[in-house]
């Protein structure tokens, strides 16, 4: 049964490729899954049909037959379970490449968020100014972190995986601060994934339901 997912019918990135929707795609693009989208409004997420299917009204959501998940990593995960190519056959390596995939919601994406919170959020309190640098300083330490252990490899953990897949949208939302550029294995990681065909396809699909729902000129 072909599923559907939950987008932004206007995302608030400008079709920038950033909003959750994308490793959902992504990850059905990567193994060659069709899937249906349904768009949605900012007020549509906080009614009582969606809040069935995410009780905290949010996008992703992944609905196929009768089952319904929320959360980007746990239909990430069903999606790598259910098909090959995003987990490998061993054991081992499977249970690393979902520790990566944790590691990427878990670890690294938190203080990139805190980032966004600061500047959209808080900039207006006396404080906002002064916690700034803060709040940089804990996503370059995880970033060096992942450098470190990046190093010049191509992927994470051997092959390309769900943990690679989650790890470089996770960092695709440090760049526009400029602070994913510092470290250049780590631009390099990001526009590997950028370069995969299944990506491609997926941004261009959230991209092009971005520019759809604008009047003419207004999408740049
Ligand atoms: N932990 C959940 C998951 O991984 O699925 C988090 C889901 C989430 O935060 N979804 C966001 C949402 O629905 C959309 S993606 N927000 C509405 C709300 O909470 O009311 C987040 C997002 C928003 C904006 C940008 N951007 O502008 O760059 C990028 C990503």
């Amino acid at each position: 049964m072909t599923p559907t997912i939950t987008a932004f019918e206007r995302s608030p990135d400008r079709g920038m490729g950033l909003s959750r929707d994308v490793r959902v795609r992504w990850a059905l693009e990567e193994t060659g899954q069709p899937y249906d989208v349904r768009l949605v409004s900012f007020a549509a997420i906080k009614q009582r049909t969606h809040l069935a299917v995410n009780p905290f009204g949010q996008i992703p959501t992944y609905e196929e037959g009768d089952l319904a998940l929320f959360e980007s990593g746990s239909i990430l995960l069903h999606i790598a379970e259910q098909h090959p190519g995003l987990l490998s056959a061993d054991p081992h390596a499977r249970a690393r490449a979902i520790t990566w995939m944790f590691a990427a919601v878990g670890t690294v994406e938190p203080p990139i968020l805190d980032l966004q919170t600061a500047k959209f959020i808080e900039s207006d309190k006396s404080w906002a100014d002064e916690r700034m640098p803060l709040v940089k300083d804990r996503i370059r330490d995880r970033l060096r972190q992942l450098s470190s252990h990046l190093g010049d490899a191509e992927w994470l953990d051997g092959a390309f995986s769900a943990g690679d897949l989650m790890m470089v949208h996770v960092l695709l939302r440090s760049r526009p601060s400029g602070l994913l550029d510092e470290f250049p294995n780590l631009s390099a990681y990001v526009a590997r994934g950028e370069a995969r065909p299944a990506y491609k396809r997926a941004f261009a699909a959230q991209r092009a339901a971005f520019t759809d729902a604008q009047p003419p000129g207004a999408a740049n």
